[in-house]
């Protein structure tokens, strides 16, 4: 909005035409959305604690040293992705299909966390882990539709290296998109079991995107690379500024001991969100690099889970190949402190976001 108020203020006093460039906005997006989520997160955490004292504690702690955390409230996910909804229409351009599109992805997938974390308060028990699942596919797939119709993309998939390797997926592309909305959605989920680490990584994982939505919005940068350009996809550095903002705000509170937990409402939004950002831009495959410590932590679940199903039948008892998956719990019980795993973990993940900026030149 503030874009069009400032093409038409910018008649009257010239300076106003900053707004017409993505980095300003950027800019100004981050430092709004670190504001507005370091001003309320304090008393949204004072306002669930009442409803924790009205309800009772919440969740079922089964790791000896998580106990402390029964209190902690969750929730904190809806304010940021209150702030990402405000700011998308304040700060993205509205003539474009982006704040829309991008809401919708935000509100559905916090939708399904909200009902989920919320019964788990009140009734001490979540959605059927069925339930939930058939809701990410109706949302996931929803959203794949809205973005071949709308969004100035193709049905074409691109890899690193492979600079003419880029296979025409056609109505296919809509199973390819949902699934990689819903698999990014539920790793990040996954990722959120110790203070600050899902956070952190979703934030290394952001900033590249970011950058990657900037150059795919740029009809000369992205030549220059050789990746696919998407008209105006430059707005969506713009959202991700402001998560990048809020997400930072949300740590001040989230880090070790954290005073809240972004809960299902949060974890699941973030993770359509970076998936639905990097299908447009065209760089699942960045995403895929660097958000690999989700990736990691999704795969250990799957391995393990299945080795052990696979050991039960066998020999009738399960064995585990990890000490205990998702992967961060291995390391809990191999006594690594949380603040020490996390950190870690925040490296590999650094690590692995430069490692995929890499990639964009590499085809
Ligand atoms: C949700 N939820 C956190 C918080 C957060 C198939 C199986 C591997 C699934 C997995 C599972 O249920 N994962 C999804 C993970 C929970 O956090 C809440 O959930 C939101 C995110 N969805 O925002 O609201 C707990 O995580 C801790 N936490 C923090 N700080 C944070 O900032 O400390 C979260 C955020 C919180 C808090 O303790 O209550 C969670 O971990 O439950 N299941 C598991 O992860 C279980 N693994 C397991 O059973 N492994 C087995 C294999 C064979 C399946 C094995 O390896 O033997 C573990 N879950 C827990 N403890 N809680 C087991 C140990």
């Amino acid at each position: 909005m503030l874009y069009h108020l400032a093409l038409w203020l910018k008649g009257y006093w010239f300076p106003f035409n900053v707004f017409q460039y993505i980095s300003f906005r950027a800019w100004l997006a981050f430092l709004v959305a670190f504001l507005i989520v370091w001003a309320v997160m304090p008393r949204f955490i004072n306002l669930l604690k009442r409803l924790y004292a009205a309800y009772g504690g919440v969740v079922r702690e089964y790791l000896e040293h998580h106990s402390d955390k029964a209190l902690t409230p969750t929730l904190g996910g809806t304010v940021i992705v209150g702030t990402l909804v405000i700011l998308s229409f304040l700060f993205l351009r509205l003539d474009t299909p982006y704040p829309y599109l991008a809401s919708f992805v935000l509100i559905s997938f916090a939708l399904i966390g909200f009902v989920d974390d919320w019964l788990k308060i009140t009734k001490k028990d979540g959605l059927r882990a069925k339930v939930k699942f058939l809701l990410q596919l109706m949302f996931g797939t929803a959203t794949a539709i809205l973005m071949v119709k709308f969004l100035p993309i193709d049905t074409k998939i691109y890899f690193p290296f492979f600079k003419d390797l880029h296979p025409d997926l056609g109505i296919f592309y809509i199973l390819w998109a949902t699934l990689f909305i819903v698999g990014i959605s539920n790793a990040v989920n996954i990722t959120d079991g110790l203070d600050g680490l899902a956070i952190g990584a979703s934030l290394t994982t952001a900033t590249v995107l970011a950058f990657t939505a900037y150059l795919t919005g740029n009809y000369i940068y992205a030549k220059y690379l050789g990746i696919p350009y998407v008209p105006y996809a430059g707005e969506l550095s713009i959202l991700l500024a402001a998560f990048i903002g809020a997400g930072l705000a949300f740590l001040w509170f989230n880090t070790f001991p954290a005073k809240i937990f972004m809960g299902d409402v949060g974890s699941l939004a973030i993770g359509a969100l970076l998936a639905f950002v990097a299908l447009t831009t065209k760089s699942e495959f960045i995403l895929l690099v660097a958000g690999g410590l989700f990736i990691l932590e999704i795969l250990s679940v799957i391995v393990q889970v299945s080795y052990f199903k696979y050991t039960k039948r066998r020999y009738g008892e399960g064995r585990r190949i990890l000490l205990m998956a998702p992967l961060h719990h291995h390391f809990e019980k191999k006594g690594w402190s949380e603040p020490q795993i996390v950190v870690r973990l925040w490296i590999l993940s650094i690590l692995f976001g430069i490692l995929s900026l890499t990639l964009l030149k590499l085809r």
